[in-house]
């Protein structure tokens, strides 16, 4: 078995915040399928993905998506996540569920429909306020469908202009976090398709604007751990949004798809500075469990994280510089391997236990009788899922 001692006290700095939509129904726009015991509101929520943190110890926080989670009290909802053992963390805006944003939200050409979007932000810094979250994360559905249906330079203005405006409120111990994604649901043009294009932005705003990269929204074949270098050594990756995307921006269990990129991933964080303590990126799962059970899905989605940092830890950085200098191709991409090929479950099951937590968390869950006990006891009401 592998020794983790020399990188024990680093995986103890491991944070993974899980987004509440994870635990509400979800699908395709195929269907939605139901399942038992799932959520009616963002306590409920909270208390579920609660359980995840008691039994791995990795995701002490939780995102928010407004307006699905709005509540007539985030100070109560803050309180209810810490009688839980966990807080609330990032608040999501959500420009994409109206009529009036069909066209646009923050770059549309009418001014009132762009200040109305700039108000959901504006009521987005005070639901963060209350919750004391340090981010806002803004991933917009902007763009056009058509060549010609809009000035897309005109459409990029607004974009900096209604940005300008957000940021200004954002409070000093705040972050404005802007995510892109190449294509979906608009498929001509993006409006923030891409790295270079959030980054832009952002670094056009201030210090405390910063670029969320979701592992699902690149197009097949992109090295995205090249980006997490750019975006590290320019020092704005501020989040990420974990996923696996098989083909397009499917948003299953992270380290699912292809796990060797999810460790040249965190490879690059840790080489980089933006892992654990040292550094000011915040890992995020974005995901929705449509098939499987959601509160398994994700203490899966953090243990796989955490195996993937648990190997990236391991590899041997010096020997890797001394073979990188010596232009040994082949010993630097051999420690690299060795590195990846190391089987750390054992060693972690142990590292766990030596903490207080279950070796085998998943097991823990199936034994904890939770899942029944919400299956009974959830019943009457409306269903948490994606509806605005
Ligand atoms: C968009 O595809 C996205 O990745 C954004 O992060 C949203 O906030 C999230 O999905 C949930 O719709
Ligand atoms: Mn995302």
């Amino acid at each position: 078995m592998v020794d983790l001692a020399p990188v024990s006290s680093r995986l103890a700095e491991q944070r993974i915040e899980l987004p509440s939509w994870a635990f509400g129904n979800s699908g395709t726009r195929f269907k939605v399928f139901a399942q038992p015991g799932v959520p009616r509101d963002p306590f409920e929520k909270i208390a579920d993905a609660a359980q995840v943190h008691a039994l791995t110890g990795l995701a002490p926080t939780v995102a928010l998506h407004i307006p699905w989670d709005r509540v007539d009290s985030y100070e109560d909802l803050a309180k209810h996540a810490e009688d839980h053992g966990v807080a609330l963390g990032t608040i999501n805006s959500n420009t994409f569920q109206d009529d009036d944003y069909k066209l646009g939200s923050v770059t549309h050409s009418d001014d009132r429909i762009r200040q109305k979007a700039i108000d959901h932000h504006f009521a987005c810094i005070d639901v963060m306020d209350r919750t004391g979250s340090r981010d806002l994360k803004i991933w917009l559905a902007d763009g056009t469908n058509y060549p010609g249906q809009d000035d897309i330079r005109a459409r990029q203005d607004r974009l900096a202009d209604s940005l300008a405006k957000i940021y200004e409120r954002i409070g000093e111990n705040q972050r404005l976090v802007l995510e892109y994604k190449f294509f979906e649901p608009a498929f001509y043009h993006m409006d923030v398709p891409d790295w270079g294009t959030s980054f832009a932005q952002v670094s056009a705003l201030g210090d405390r604007a910063v670029v969320c990269l979701d592992t699902g929204h690149h197009a097949p074949g992109t090295n995205i751990e090249f980006i997490v270098m750019q975006l590290l050594r320019l020092g704005r990756l501020g989040s990420f949004d974990f996923n696996s995307r098989f083909y397009a921006d499917d948003d299953l269990i992270v380290g699912a798809a292809d796990p060797f990129q999810l460790f040249r991933i965190l490879f690059e964080v840790i080489r980089g500075g933006g892992y654990g303590d040292d550094g000011d990126t915040a890992f995020m799962l974005d995901q929705c469990h449509n098939v499987e059970d959601k509160i398994p899905g994700q203490i899966r989605s953090v243990l796989n994280v955490q195996e993937m940092t648990a190997r990236a830890l391991l590899v041997d950085r010096d020997a890797l510089a001394a073979a990188q200098r010596a232009g040994d191709v082949l010993a630097a991409h051999g420690i690299l391997m060795d590195a990846f090929y190391t089987d750390v479950r054992p060693a972690l099951a142990e590292w766990r236990a030596a903490r207080g937590l279950p070796a085998d968390p998943m097991r823990a869950y199936a034994d904890s009788g939770y899942a029944e006990t919400i299956i009974e006891g959830r019943t009457g009401g409306a269903q948490a899922g994606w509806g605005a």
